[in-house]
């Protein structure tokens, strides 16, 4: 029996197994995600996402405890943990990740890479499909911010919870943007705090004047996360809006959109790694390249030299072959 055969019947230490494969992105990696395709859905994906130290981490935590007390199990992957802004919240991950660590329905994944523009990487968004394929009821994604949030969220997430908390200096329209895009649900969390009224007054007024859609009104949840305060409220707005996306067909509509929009990113990022590859050691794109940079011909032209070139364009597509010949290579347990 091999390593995915036995993640699906609940072997922890396959499944940890599976991960690090994707972290370490070994060519095994396209077997394993096509293994579990079937299976990737079955779960829900929860996204959290606020600027750092806004208290993602602790709501995680509790939102663990509500999911465990409902009879569900969770996975969780925690992304960017190391980063410079949040270096101090990675002993609390460990803390909080040894309250659960003997808890069979619950795994937690801490994961330092991010991808190269930024946003979350492939091994992140594996990382939750395999969660979910092995038989969890949801996936959580934590994941900073960059600025206030992780646009690129959606891509992943069912429901997107954004995180903000309030005296952070921040004006209402300067956090406006991203949010507006983004958020099902918004957690005014640190609700001990000064300021929370004025935010949650602010939040009420922005979401009145930007309603997203006419079949989900975008709520605003006061939180205090290190007390267990507003958990309850929030696990049934997510609920809520899981029925919604359900009812409405959006769930449906937003997996499709997910896959299509994972497929171009594999091609895209495929492509690239190809032409990367060629720009160091194929002579005549090198030589396209340098003339390029000393400015000899103008950079249209020199695509259009590039396009033309049949010889560079059957090269380019061998290294694709090649690339997309590793999918054959077995995971053996
Ligand atoms: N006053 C107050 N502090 C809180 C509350 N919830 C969390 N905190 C504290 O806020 C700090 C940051 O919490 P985390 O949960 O680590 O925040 P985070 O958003 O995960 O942070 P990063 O992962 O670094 O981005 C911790 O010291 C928490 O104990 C709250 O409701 N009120
Ligand atoms: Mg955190």
């Amino acid at each position: 029996m091999d390593i995915v055969d036995k993640m699906f019947q609940g072997d922890r230490l396959a499944l940890a197994r599976l991960l690090s494969i994707l972290e370490n992105n070994t060519p095994e990696v396209p077997l394993v995600m096509s293994r579990i395709q079937q299976n990737q859905d079955n779960g829900y994906y929860i996204g959290f996402t606020g600027a750092p130290g806004s208290g993602k981490s602790t709501l995680v935590d509790k939102m663990i405890l509500q999911i465990r007390n409902n009879n569900l199990e969770v996975g969780v992957v925690a992304i960017d943990p190391t980063s410079p802004f949040s270096g101090g919240a990675i002993l609390g991950d460990r803390i909080r990740m040894q309250n659960h660590a003997l808890d069979p329905g619950v795994f937690i994944r801490s994961l330092a890479t991010r991808g190269s523009l930024g946003g979350l990487s492939r091994a992140a968004k594996n990382t939750a499909r395999i969660l979910n394929a092995s038989g969890k009821d949801y996936c959580i994604i934590e994941t900073v911010g960059v600025g206030q949030v992780e646009i690129d969220i959606v891509d992943t997430a069912d429901t997107t919870v954004v995180v903000l908390m309030p005296d952070t200096g921040d004006s209402i329209q300067a956090i406006k943007a991203g949010i507006m895009e983004i958020a099902d649900i918004i957690v005014v969390n640190k609700a001990d705090l000064k300021g929370t009224d004025q935010l949650i007054a602010d939040l009420m007024l922005m979401l009145h004047e930007n309603q997203r859609h006419s079949w989900w009104q975008v709520p605003v949840i006061a939180t205090q996360a290190d007390k267990n305060i507003g958990i309850k409220e929030l696990f049934e707005k997510i609920e809520e809006h899981k029925e919604v996306l359900k009812d409405t067909g959006m769930l449906v509509a937003k997996r499709k959109e997910q896959r299509v929009s994972e497929f171009m990113e594999i091609i895209e990022q495929t492509l690239l790694d190809v032409i990367l590859e060629s720009q160091k050691d194929d002579s005549e794109f090198c030589e396209i390249i340098n003339n390029v940079m000393a400015g000899l011909i103008d950079p249209y032209s020199a695509a259009k030299k590039v396009f033309g070139n049949e010889n560079l364009i059957k090269r380019w597509m061998m290294r694709l072959s090649s690339e997309i010949l590793i999918e054959r290579r077995r995971v053996d347990a």
